[in-house]
């Protein structure tokens, strides 16, 4: 059975960590709100009032009877069903850790367009996502990635956890991507300065099956209705 994937439809938003996990894999799933009734079946299983496992927001995977909320939760039962977590029980542990890491950086990035609440248009809350927008390229970037990039490099660079490429690296790759496109100004020095990040990013990229899916209908553009929005207002030199 494939698995199912809920998430909003006309935006990468937080499910595109999940999708590249799927793609990469070449795993059998349905991306549902994107078929015919899906968002109704989505909706439905948001408002469920019977069930231990109704999740609060998408995404969340389904996989037979089994809801799973949270990207990082996601990807912590994915990872072993499709190789792309360590083995090793302690490491499965550290690649959370560093999944989480990911989560919260994402969840900053999301309030540099929406700073004072998700409930509100970004056009409602202008002046603060500046104010916001500008601490973050100033000290927020430059902590987290100096931070993935240390542990990049003290894992010999090629890969931020064990040996083999994790679902980390893939959530890595997405993070960079999203950034330089939403801060083209503010992430022109990646290069630079994170050259293992850089280096991973484009090794990731012309693997097969993510130059095939980022070519495929499947990936949709960045847009201004995901985590990883362009204003060129917000955008600033770091
Ligand atoms: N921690 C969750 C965050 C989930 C989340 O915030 N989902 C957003 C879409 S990207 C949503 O639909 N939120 C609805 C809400 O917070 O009311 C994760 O990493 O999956």
């Amino acid at each position: 059975m494939p698995y199912e994937l809920y998430y909003w439809d006309g935006l990468q938003g937080r499910g595109e960590f999940v999708r590249l996990a799927l793609e990469y894999a070449g795993a059998r799933y349905v991306d549902v709100a994107r078929t015919e009734a899906g968002m109704k079946t989505m909706l439905k299983i948001l408002g469920g009032k019977t069930g231990a496992n109704i999740p609060f927001a998408p995404p969340f995977l389904k996989d037979g009877d089994l809801i799973i909320p949270h990207v990082a939760n996601i990807l912590f039962y994915l990872g072993p069903k499709l190789g792309l977590a360590p083995t090793d029980e302690a490491m499965r542990m550290i690649a959370n850790g560093l999944q989480l890491t990911i989560t919260d950086m994402v969840a900053e990035i999301h309030d540099t367009h929406h700073p004072i609440a998700t409930s509100l248009y970004y056009e409602d809350q202008k002046p603060e996502a500046k104010a916001r927008a500008g601490d973050f390229i100033t000290n927020r970037i430059p902590k987290f990635f100096a931070y993935f990039e240390r542990v990049l490099t003290a894992n010999a660079g090629k890969h931020v956890i064990g040996d083999a490429l994790s679902y980390v690296d893939l959530s890595l790759f997405q993070l960079y991507e999203g950034l330089r496109y939403a801060f083209p100004r503010a992430t022109s020095h990646f290069a630079k300065d994170y050259e293992a990040l850089t280096a991973l990013h484009a090794s990731i990229k012309r693997r097969k099956p993510i130059a095939d899916y980022l070519k495929s209908n499947r990936r949709l553009p960045f847009n201004e209705s995901g985590i990883f929005r362009h204003y060129p207002e917000l955008d600033q030199d770091p």
